[in-house]
């Protein structure tokens, strides 16, 4: 049996690999797991039916039998978990793998978050512009940060793991930002060259291009 995940039936980004479904299709992809996809129309993100199976009426979810999980770190960690190809096999650098997946989400995605509300939701606020400077700043502190952990490596650590593919998944959200460090920029790259990443696009790409007009949010 196929596990299957939701997604945006009408992604507000016209399928520019923002909406998160990306990390988790991108995980499948990965390690060569089929999947089924279900649509949630934007209306339908808080009522219950939803709301049971991801608390805080966001997608993407992911079920496989009885179990249903949310929070794509958690997602993308289950299927490294249950399937070959995402994490190291030696127990200390799965650890190391595992703790960039947390940094991903718990020390770079919120700074990124906070530039994409600002842009989204408080420019039309009068505090809005003046608050984007410290916001960005904010940002690209933990984005020097990883630039200077990063160095030269192809990989944050060792061969590609989960730990990358969460990591790439946050940048991709600030590319704009990215701009003063050619590393993260050339690591982003080579993130989308591989072949199990463009499946992934083009299948959330194919989805936005057949709902036609963009999700208005703001
Ligand atoms: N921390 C969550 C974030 C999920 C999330 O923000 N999903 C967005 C789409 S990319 C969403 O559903 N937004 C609608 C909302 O928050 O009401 C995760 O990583 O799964």
């Amino acid at each position: 049996m196929k596990p299957t995940i939701t997604a945006f039936a009408n992604s507000p980004d016209g399928g520019q690999g923002l909406a998160r479904d990306m990390r988790v299709r991108w995980a499948l992809e990965e390690v060569g797991q089929e999947y089924e996809v279900r649509l949630v129309p934007w209306e339908d993100f808080k009522k219950p039916a939803h709301r049971s199976k991801q608390p805080f009426g966001q997608i993407p979810t992911f079920e496989h039998g009885n179990l249903v999980l949310f929070e794509t770190g958690a997602i993308v960690l289950h299927i490294a978990q249950t399937h070959q190809g995402l994490l190291p096999e030696s127990p200390d650098a799965r650890a190391r793998a595992i703790t960039w997946m947390f940094a991903a989400v718990s020390t770079l995605e919120p700074p990124a978050t906070d530039l994409e509300v600002n842009e989204y939701f408080e420019q039309n606020e009068p505090w809005g512009a003046a608050r984007r400077p410290a916001v960005q700043k904010r940002l690209w502190t933990r984005l020097g940060d990883f630039a200077a952990a990063l160095g030269q490596k192809e990989w944050i650590d060792g061969p590609f793991s989960a730990g990358d593919l969460m990591l790439v998944e946050v940048l991709v959200r600030v590319e704009a930002e990215l701009k003063p460090f050619p590393n993260l920029v050339a690591y982003v790259d080579r993130a989308r060259d591989r072949p199990a990443f463009k499946r992934a696009f083009a299948a959330q790409k194919a989805v936005a291009d057949a709902a036609g007009e963009p999700l208005k949010i703001r």
